[in-house]
């Protein structure tokens, strides 16, 4: 009996991963044979996000102690070329915080990638001001904005989602 049994029971993990790989994913469309990596990539990139992200430019740090607001620094960049987003920094009583370091990563989370550059974070004209240079995303979707503040004896992050055509 005991000899069935397992058999049976990876049949039945197979069969269920195949259902549930099969509801998952959306029929690739016939492309003539040629259905190799460049159909699976455009595949992955025309994945929709998931439902009511937060797309909010300005929000508070995942300990509330920053409130931080990004926007590009040329409204109509070019996403594929290396650029700047500039940032503003405050404390929850919406005092400029300046001086603080700041490291700035991230990624596509339906893809598991990072970033393809190192941005740098650095001071801005004004109090609270800075400027994250040598950002580029190079595909279209969701991607992922880490922050990670620190400010005198202050820590904190923050993730902003970026939705870029
Ligand atoms: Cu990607």
């Amino acid at each position: 009996m005991k000899k069935i049994l397992l058999p049976l029971a990876l049949l039945l993990v197979a069969l269920a991963y195949f259902v549930i790989t099969k509801q998952m994913r959306p029929a690739p469309a016939p492309m003539g044979g040629m259905s190799g990596m460049s159909g699976g990539m455009s595949g992955m990139a025309m994945q929709p996000a998931p439902a009511g992200l937060d797309l909010a430019r300005k929000r508070r740090s995942d300990a509330g102690l920053f409130v931080a607001e990004i926007a590009p620094q040329s409204p109509d960049f070019d996403r594929n070329t290396i650029h700047a987003w500039r940032l503003t920094l405050k404390d929850a009583a919406g005092n400029p915080v300046s001086g603080a370091e700041i490291k700035a990563d991230g990624g596509m989370p339906q893809h598991n990638h990072g970033l393809p550059t190192r941005p740098e974070v650095t001071p801005g004209a004004e109090p609270g001001q800075y400027l994250i240079r040598g950002l580029r995303f190079h595909m279209p979707g969701w991607w992922e904005l880490r922050l990670d503040v620190a400010a005198g004896a202050q820590h904190d992050s923050l993730t902003f989602n970026l939705m870029l055509e």
